[in-house]
């Protein structure tokens, strides 16, 4: 039986890659004096990498080498991390907007007594600041940035929110919008219904339980009837 859904944030809770992290790259390698400028195009293919510091660090090895002989080199990837995450808080306090039907779909499912759980690369502090309190209040179990030392693709962090929730893969379904974050879930042997974004549209989505624009449409009734064609309905189990 379903019992819990897991949310992926962003690209799936809401849109924040475009106008949201990437201008708070950029406002912290400004503010640091550093000649780099992520625009759209660069955005997403930096995008194939999960985690802030660890995308920084893939920009680097791409486009500027020479920062990754600095000594404190790590220290530096911290710090412009550090600041990206209060430039972004700063333009969450504007107000990024919901993707349609997840704040519907939130209430209703807790409203049928489903539990609600968040599997995200980004920061705690991100989260807060999308998400109004009422909102973040919905969810049980927050697993987050570098709650795990690998970050998706890999399943660490779908699976250490299973093991918080202290559920099996198969009473839940994850939520995801990209192919390094289904790989995640599929990974920890989640069902996941996907919600692409226009940086994933292209992405490679096979294993997804479904292929969706966005939640829009997306009621409690019918992920109970995905999650049965997944595991099978427990009459017969
Ligand atoms: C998306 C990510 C994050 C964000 C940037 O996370 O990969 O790294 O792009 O946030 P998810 P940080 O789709 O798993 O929610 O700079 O805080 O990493
Ligand atoms: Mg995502």
């Amino acid at each position: 039986m379903l019992e819990a859904l897991i949310f992926d944030v962003d690209g799936t809770l809401a849109d924040t890659e475009r106008d949201g992290h990437r201008p708070a790259f950029n406002a912290a390698f400004a503010a640091a004096g550093l000649p780099w400028h992520w625009d759209e195009s660069l955005y997403g293919e930096l995008l194939q990498v999960t985690g802030g510091k660890e995308r920084i660090r893939f920009f680097c090895e791409r486009y500027a080498p020479e920062f990754l002989h600095l000594a404190d080199v790590e220290a530096r990837i911290r710090e412009l991390h550090a600041a990206k995450t209060q430039y972004y808080v700063a333009l969450c306090a504007q107000g990024i907007p919901l993707r349609p039907g997840v704040e519907p779909l939130l209430r209703a499912a807790r409203a049928a007594g489903l539990r609600l759980a968040i599997a995200t690369t980004t920061t705690p502090e991100n989260i807060s600041a999308l998400l109004a309190p009422d909102l973040l209040a919905l969810f049980e179990k927050v697993g987050a940035g570098d709650t795990v030392p690998n970050k998706k693709p890999a399943p660490d962090i779908y699976q250490w929110v299973l093991a918080q929730l202290g559920l099996p893969a198969s009473a839940c379904l994850a939520i995801e919008d990209s192919a390094n974050g289904l790989k995640a879930s599929r990974g920890a042997g989640l069902a996941t219904v996907v919600t692409r974004t226009a940086y994933t549209d292209d992405h490679d989505f096979s294993g997804a339980l479904a292929l969706l624009p966005d939640l829009g449409e997306v009621t409690v009734a019918l992920l109970r009837h995905w999650h049965e064609t997944a595991y099978g309905s427990d009459k017969k189990s």
